[in-house]
């Protein structure tokens, strides 16, 4: 059985959860609390010398670190990543997406305003990520207007891991009502089989 080491204010780590209940597999979650710096820890370290959850633990005793990376790792060989290369790498595409050009924005808007209280001192950041968040909505959305999911007609691992924090985007201040094959596509994940809500 797994065990998946997180926080449950965490996107990154609800990916994993959300994964591991489309699959209807078992694991065990251990809670790790961000914001008392529990990562940082000793034990913590030897898990994940890098100091961030999500972290899984395999049943023969390794570990996985990396969210995108544990998606890929559950998925291999399920209908939520697909065999053939040239597919496989547009669903990464995605994914390569969300870590360079979504997450740096909207995650960390919603951690400074949801998490952090918006204190003044980190204000002038948080401002600094609307244009690059509302840039990463606007392609999406573009991309939803064709598609049902980002990579075609069947929920990839792409959509777990850019769902995971744009449907909490609000939470950062992003307003998602014009973003309409966005909001359509959020329906479309929640309906799945075995789709389980962040909290
Ligand atoms: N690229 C990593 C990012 C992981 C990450 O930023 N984790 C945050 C929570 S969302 C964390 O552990 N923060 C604790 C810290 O940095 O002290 C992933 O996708 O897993």
């Amino acid at each position: 059985m797994y065990t998946v080491y997180g926080d449950k204010i965490s996107g990154n780590c609800y990916k994993i959860k959300l994964m591991l209940e489309l699959l209807g597999l078992d694991y065990h979650w251990q809670d790790i609390d961000i914001l008392k710096k529990e990562t940082h820890s000793e034990d913590f370290l030897a898990m994940n010398a890098n100091a961030k959850v999500p972290v899984l633990k395999l049943d023969d005793g390794r570990y996985l670190s990396e969210s995108n990376a544990i998606l890929a790792f559950l998925a291999d060989n399920t209908d939520f990543l697909p065999q053939n290369s040239y597919q496989k790498a547009k669903v990464f595409e995605w994914l390569f997406f969300e870590q360079y050009s979504h997450e740096p924005y909207i995650a960390v808007a919603r951690f400074i305003q949801t998490y952090l209280g918006l204190p003044e001192e980190r204000r002038g950041e948080y401002e600094s990520k609307k244009d690059g968040g509302y840039r990463a909505l606007a392609l999406m959305n573009q991309q939803l207007q064709q598609c049902d999911f980002l990579c075609g007609d069947t929920c990839s691992i792409a959509d777990i891991s850019l769902y995971a924090y744009t449907h909490v985007a609000d939470e950062g201040g992003f307003d998602l009502t014009p973003y309409r094959a966005i909001t359509t596509w959020f329906k479309r994940i929640e309906q799945l089989p075995n789709y389980c809500a962040m909290r």
